[in-house]
């Protein structure tokens, strides 16, 4: 029976198109939230362009210069308190506590929908409510999901149309009974009343009062990293042997790229966290002596997948469609590949995807024709006759202004232009994945790249990958990220451990796991490190290691290079073998306060933070074995630091 309404005989009517299974639910919504109309999304990209052109008209998109970026290029400038994830306000619902663990914000499902209902209570009057659909990529894969979801946003349904399979999202719900459902709305922006709350056993997501990327792109963080983690982590449970076909397995924030050797190809997945390094490490550009080999790049921030039935091996994906980039910092020098698909974007693209839409940097008017400008992009602030400069704020600017592009100023752009895109990237079954890289920014602690001696032993140290705080997040810290995967585990971390250390047991042969880190800093604050083109050097490295050419030298926190094993010609920060032969090993004096440091932590992550815990989902115990290899570390650090 349809539910009582009040609904307009327009908007009864749209919904009556939608398939049979999702229109109770979009009634219900649409009673709620009061939109003045709801439009579907079909798909195509004519109704794109028509809400990218009205975007423009109402001065929320600024056109930029067709011979610059080609066609269908935007820049935004968001609410000056919308510009990044808001972790305070991230919330996972669930009857139990135990379940959403001590790491995520928990709320009673039943009290959070409570003050919800109130928050949406005719958050979309005056607006549309769009009806998006989408599925993880490639649509026909035996990991991909569809779901919904409906926003109030233009900008963000043009977000997710760069970004999100759009196109095929109807085809797939069709047949897909079981679908995950977000609902969002820009509301009022109030920072107060900013909610992204998740309700796993509903499928559901409800997030209110931003309009920035991870906490309004569903099918990102949200759908991507959070709900099908915990439908991965209940296949992975439900699986008692390797053979078994459980659909997806693994959801992890992972880069996804390879090196070609010509005769052989190695793909890496690199969980480095927010802001740390993954587009740039799949968009880079080998160089120096590794430049005879191609890096071709398959994602950029998230991985699905699973065991191969009979092979033995982990099979993944990139599950988006888009990139969304961190734009401080991109050039040449650092991620040429995505400056190439700026500078020469496919007309095929443009025309469906579209192209980049700009958020927060420096607005440059040159006589006229616009494009943006950001820092560290290897290009003087544009200055001169005929030319005006604003800043993200919408200020008329000059050189010396203090406040310019936003640190996280991002750019959302289809995949499809990336010109050493690999055309693995759209096959079904994923590719085998050879090397998991874990990493973080770490000055003094970490090696350039370590080997853990057993596949426990590299979840230990995983588990306790530390990270220094990036502008991704508001209000970040210092801090441990499991993974890089902190923000985005909608689950006990417990669980998640012992869902790593049960890997070889359904995935016989599981990727080698590295630790690495390009962010090393002297006494000054400098990089020791050069990092970019030059981490190709270091995976080259790897790959040796694997194939049991150069033995590596044993330190508490894993099998480490020797100097000779890497090759610094050319370099300009790492110029001496002794620069290379101190960031090769791990900082005696940091080791010994690490030892302290990490038993805080698996106290922490077993009994509850010993600070902001409050609001908090409730702990347990850790698997024994990842105290075993603490125990197992602490003596290795006793002995190499006596
Ligand atoms: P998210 O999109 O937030 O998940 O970030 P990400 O992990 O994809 O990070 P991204 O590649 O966008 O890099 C973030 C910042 O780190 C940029 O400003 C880069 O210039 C900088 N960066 C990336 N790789 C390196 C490196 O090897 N060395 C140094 N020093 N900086 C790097
Ligand atoms: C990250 O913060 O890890 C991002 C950007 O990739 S967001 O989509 O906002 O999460
Ligand atoms: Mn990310």
């Amino acid at each position: 029976m349809t539910p009582q309404t009040t609904l307009s005989d327009a908007i009864e009517s749209t919904i009556a198109s939608l398939p049979q299974h999702m229109q109770d639910w979009v009634r219900k919504e649409a009673d709620l939230c009061k939109p003045d109309s709801v439009e579907i999304i079909t798909g195509k990209a004519d109704q794109i362009i028509r809400l990218e052109n009205e975007l423009e008209t109402s001065g929320a998109y600024t056109r930029l210069d067709e011979d610059v970026y080609g066609k269908r290029c935007f820049y935004a400038r968001s609410d000056k308190n919308d510009v990044a994830r808001v972790e305070e306000r991230t919330v996972i619902c669930t009857e139990d506590p135990v379940d959403a663990g001590p790491l995520n914000f928990w709320a009673n499902p039943e009290e959070m929908h409570g003050k919800l209902d109130k928050l949406f209570d005719g958050t979309m009057k005056g607006r549309t409510m769009y009806v998006v659909p989408f599925v993880t990529n490639p649509a026909d894969s035996q990991f991909a999901t569809a779901g919904v979801q409906l926003t109030d946003s233009a900008n963000v349904v043009c977000n997710l149309y760069r970004m999100s399979n759009l196109q095929d999202g109807w085809r797939i719900l069709e047949k897909q009974a079981r679908f995950p459902r977000i609902t969002h709305s820009y509301g009022t922006l109030s920072k107060e009343d900013r909610w992204i709350t998740h309700f796993p056993k509903e499928l559901y997501c409800r997030t209110i009062n931003s309009d920035y990327g991870g906490n309004a792109l569903g099918p990102k963080k949200i759908f991507g990293l959070r709900l099908v983690g915990i439908q991965a982590l209940e296949n992975s449970q439900k699986k008692s042997q390797p053979d078994e076909d459980v659909g997806i397995e693994l959801v992890e924030h992972m880069a996804l790229f390879g090196i070609d050797y010509g005769d052989r190809r190695v793909q890496f997945g690199a969980a480095f966290p927010s802001m740390c390094g993954k587009t740039n490490i799949a968009t880079g550009v080998a160089e120096g002596p590794m430049a005879q080999y191609k890096v071709f790049t398959l994602g950029d921030d998230i991985i699905g997948g699973a065991t191969k039935k009979g092979d033995g091996r982990l099979y993944v994906n990139n599950i988006e469609a888009g990139m969304f980039g961190v734009t401080r910092g991109m050039s040449d020098f650092a991620n040429k590949m995505l400056m190439e698909a700026l500078r020469n974007p496919k007309p095929e693209v443009q025309d469906c995807e579209g192209g980049p839409i700009f958020t927060n940097q420096v607005l440059v008017d040159n006589n006229g024709s616009k494009r943006v400008w950001w820092s560290e992009s290897g290009e003087d602030f544009p200055q001169g006759d005929g030319i005006t400069t604003y800043n993200w704020l919408g200020e008329q600017i000059d050189a010396s202004a203090e406040e310019k592009d936003q640190k996280n100023a991002r750019v959302t752009m289809p995949i499809r232009n990336v010109p050493n895109l690999d055309s693995d990237y759209s096959n079904s079954d994923g590719v085998p994945l050879d090397v998991a890289l874990i990493g973080g920014r770490s000055s003094k602690l970490h090696p350039l790249i370590s080997r853990a001696r057993s596949w426990n032993e590299a979840v230990y140290h995983a588990l306790c990958q530390f990270s220094e705080p990036t502008a991704a997040a508001v209000g970040q810290k210092p801090r441990y990220d499991p993974m890089a995967n902190r923000p985005f585990i909608a689950f006990n971390v417990s669980d998640y451990a012992q869902k790593w250390l049960d890997i070889p047991k359904k995935t016989p042969k599981p990727p080698a796991v590295f630790s690495v880190n390009w962010f090393r800093r002297d006494d000054d604050g400098n990089f020791i490190w050069d990092g970019f083109g030059a981490n190709y050097r270091v995976l080259d490295a790897a790959v040796r290691q694997l194939d049991g050419k150069d033995a590596w030298l044993e330190t508490p926190i894993g099998l480490v290079p020797k100097p000779e094993h890497i090759d610094i010609s050319g370099l300009k920060y790492t110029t001496t073998n002794e620069q290379l032969a101190e960031i090769l090993v791990p900082n005696k004096e940091a080791l010994k306060s690490e030892v302290a440091n990490r038993e805080g932590w698996l106290n922490e992550l077993e009994n509850g933070l010993e600070t902001g815990s409050e609001g908090r989902g409730a702990p347990k115990k850790l698997p024994q074995a990842i105290w075993d290899e603490h125990e197992a570390f602490k003596k290795r650090v006793e002995e190499y630091t006596a």
